[in-house]
């Protein structure tokens, strides 16, 4: 974040210059003097109307518009691309919170007066935990430590890698949980809860099991071990136990799981996982399944069959990566046809993306879009909380997966909260 100078107060003074010559000539001169100067004057106003307004934008890649603020503000570079006019000098400290408002034309303060972190506030509004997910090579960034382990800010964080199955048993029967260790013992110093991520998924998965042509017998062995090494290990905590089985259209994925076992790789793996801890909450996690729809419906198909068939499962992860203005319509509703069926509800990986650069309208759009996910959760008690999926555009995966798309995050690439932050405590607030 930096300043940038004032220059308003220099063209007010070059004004009233100009104006004191006009009483020291002759009348004649003096009229003429003075049509020159309203003139001069004239030629002004466009200099003084291109400033920016209180809370105005002010400077940002793409941006077109004024560079120079209104006097009693000064222009605030929140990152590359947006800047803007906010109140004070550019000596006086920043507000207390950095999120600009959504309304450019707004006089008041921004709107981020909430007190205390979102883990804080979440709690208060009668959630279990506001989280973030983190992921190793993060944890040398000093500053970016720094907010994470703020555990009034997140009460809860998912490692975003280092516990997959690549990195924790990447031939068979050696596990390696060095990587995972170091953010459990994080969540273990800073107070927060873990959610382990995860047992069985498709992707990110070792070509011994996926290459390995195992017949049903060694397979459902080689889950029950995995699950059951990996839940032993971080013990009572949330897991991530099945992640993303099923395809967009609600029928399953067919990964090496489902072509080798159907549909019962899921029991088995959440059967382990239950042996090896009966506090963990088991969770199956999912995308695309926050709206009403087919994939969401065959969720909830599973869930019913689970449970009919006496298999644990407590919960189901929303894992929520939206694209600013085209969220599923109805997810609170959708998240109450999950906690009809006696299970929880968690949003595991919110992010919400836009196409490049970030524009005041896309990030106010974002704010909004932040507001009703959360909102949704909120006003759902069977809903317990919330994870981003990290909580800065510095280490956000969509860049990397999305051509030209980012800035998915409340906070933006330098640690600075945008208005989606204030989004998200509204939507606690709800
Ligand atoms: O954030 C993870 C990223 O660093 C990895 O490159 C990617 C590889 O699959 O996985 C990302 O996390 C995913 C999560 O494990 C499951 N849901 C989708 C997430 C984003 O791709």
């Amino acid at each position: 974040m930096s300043r940038r100078p004032n220059v308003s107060a220099t063209k007010s003074r070059r004004v009233s210059a100009m104006l004191s010559i006009s009483s020291s000539k002759p009348r004649l001169l003096a009229m003429a003097k003075l049509t020159a100067i309203l003139a001069a004057l004239v030629a002004l106003i466009p200099l003084a109307s291109a400033q920016s307004q209180e809370w105005g934008q002010c400077g940002g890649v793409g941006w077109t518009g004024p560079t120079t603020c209104v006097t009693g503000t000064f222009c605030m570079e929140y990152s590359e691309y947006y800047s803007q006019c906010i109140p004070g000098t550019a000596t006086t400290a920043p507000p207390a919170t950095t999120a600009p408002p959504t309304s450019s034309s707004s006089s008041s303060a921004p709107s981020s007066t909430a007190t205390g972190g979102l883990h804080t506030i979440a709690k208060a509004n009668g959630k279990l935990y506001f989280g973030s997910a983190t992921d190793n090579p993060e944890l040398s960034d000093t500053p970016y430590v720094a907010i994470l382990d703020d555990n009034t800010m997140f009460g809860q964080i998912t490692p975003g890698n280092s516990m997959k199955w690549d990195a924790t048993e990447p031939s068979r029967g050696t596990f390696t949980f060095s990587g995972g260790d170091v953010i459990a013992n994080l969540a273990k110093q800073n107070g927060q809860l873990l959610r382990g991520h995860n047992c069985v998924w498709y992707s990110q998965l070792p070509s011994w099991v996926s290459s390995g042509n195992f017949d049903a017998a060694t397979l459902t062995s080689i889950i029950q071990t995995h699950c059951s090494t990996l839940v032993g290990h971080y013990k009572g905590q949330i897991w991530d136990v099945v992640n993303e089985p099923f395809n967009d259209d609600g029928t399953y994925r067919q990964d090496v799981f489902y072509n080798t076992l159907n549909t019962n790789y899921i029991s088995i793996a959440l059967q382990a996982a239950r042996a090896a801890d009966p506090d963990a909450k088991l969770y199956i996690n999912d995308y695309n399944v926050e709206g009403p729809g087919a994939k969401s419906t065959a969720l909830q198909n599973l869930v019913k069959q689970l449970k009919a068939d006496n298999v644990p499962i407590d919960g189901v992860g929303l894992q929520g990566h939206f694209i600013v203005g085209e969220l599923p319509g109805n997810i609170q509703q959708n998240i109450e046809a999950f906690t009809a069926l006696g299970v929880e509800v968690a949003i595991t990986e919110l992010d919400i993306r836009m196409t490049l650069p970030s524009t005041p309208t896309l990030l106010a759009q974002q704010q909004k879009d932040y507001q009703t996910v959360i909102t949704a959760c909120k006003n759902v008690e069977g809903c317990v909380g919330v994870t981003i999926w990290d909580y800065t555009d510095k280490y956000s995966w969509v860049p990397q997966t999305f051509s030209g798309q980012g800035a998915a995050c409340p906070w933006d690439a330098n640690l600075a909260k945008k208005p989606a932050y204030d989004g998200i405590v509204a939507g606690l607030q709800a």
